[in-house]
């Protein structure tokens, strides 16, 4: 085993570096959700894939990219996600990861600190470059937004559907992001403290900003995704306290992140499409 590891690195290192610009993006496409799709045929139509990564088989990855999903029972979105993100993340010649990070139980969602953990353990397996801290119901529409890192944070949804492809509201750091591993490092990562809907994204903002770090974003038209409908789910119910937390960011974020973040591991299985870490952040606390 160590043998074939060893020549698959090989064979790596022998490759030439991606080109800047992948040959294989095709700008905007229609996106289609069939309704009777099924896990199966996501892996039938993705054979390059093993266990949730991938590499470019004719050259060297410019950047190696983990992508993080906070998830709970939201099944039927992730399914779609997949069939959209994998062959997106192929045609931009990327080598990558998509990490699941499943929150256990029913009490309040956590969707900052799922990414916390995230990070963390990705990180365990591969030394990735580039983290993208992306929604499940979020599926980009053009792959010239490019899931890759620059020497800046990048909010990477300009716009979707439902808000007429118009930013929120300026400032707005929601949805999906991308951060070096230094980036996120830096700003200590997200909060710990958001418990259900809202605040988290604002908190990250206000740390990029604290650090001196230029928030930058694609074009318009190619910053676009589709969010599939949902409505505000049971345990993620808007949190009241985040006005209060979003105050006390410059006082608490070296304190409060990365740095802070305590949960039990409960497993971390590779799936053929994904890698699935599963959470829990009350057992024993
Ligand atoms: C917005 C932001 C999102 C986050 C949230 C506030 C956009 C496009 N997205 O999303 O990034 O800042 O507001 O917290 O602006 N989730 C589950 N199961 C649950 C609850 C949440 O898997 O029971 C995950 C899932 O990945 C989901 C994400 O958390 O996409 C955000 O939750 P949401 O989709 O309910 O919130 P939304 O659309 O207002
Ligand atoms: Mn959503």
């Amino acid at each position: 085993e160590a043998t074939l590891t060893n020549e698959a690195s090989m064979k790596k290192a022998e490759l030439d570096d991606c080109p800047p610009k992948s040959p294989h993006l095709r700008g905007k496409s229609k996106l289609i959700f069939k309704p009777d799709l099924t896990l199966e045929e996501v892996q039938a139509e993705n054979p390059k894939v093993y266990g949730g990564r991938y590499h470019p088989e004719e050259c060297r990855a410019l950047q190696r990219v983990a992508i993080l999903i906070p998830h709970r029972n939201r099944e039927k979105h992730l399914m779609y996600l997949l069939e959209h993100l994998h062959p997106f993340l192929q045609r931009q010649q990327l080598e990558y990861g998509i990490y699941i990070i499943h929150q256990a139980g029913s009490k309040k969602f956590n969707r900052a600190k799922l990414l916390n953990v995230g990070y963390l353990e990705a990180l365990k397996e591969e030394n990735w470059d580039c983290f993208i801290f992306h929604d499940v119901d979020l599926v980009p529409e053009n792959d010239l937004n490019l899931y890759k890192c620059e020497d800046q944070p990048r909010h990477l949804v300009v716009g979707r559907n439902s808000t007429g492809y118009r930013l929120r509201y300026n400032g707005y750091f929601g949805g999906v992001t991308a951060l070096s591993r230094e980036q996120f490092f830096k700003v200590n990562g997200f909060s710990n403290n958001y418990w259900g809907w809202g605040g988290e994204d604002d908190d990250l903002r206000l740390r990029v900003e604290l650090l001196r770090m230029k928030i930058s974003r694609p074009l318009p038209d190619v910053g676009k995704y589709t969010m599939i409908f949902h409505t505000r789910d049971r345990g993620n119910e808007v949190n009241i306290e985040r006005m209060k937390l979003l105050h006390q960011v410059a006082r608490v974020w070296k304190r409060d992140g990365l740095t802070s973040c305590t949960y039990k591991l409960l497993s971390v299985e590779h799936n053929p499409l994904y890698i699935n870490i599963t959470v829990d952040f009350w057992s024993g606390a």
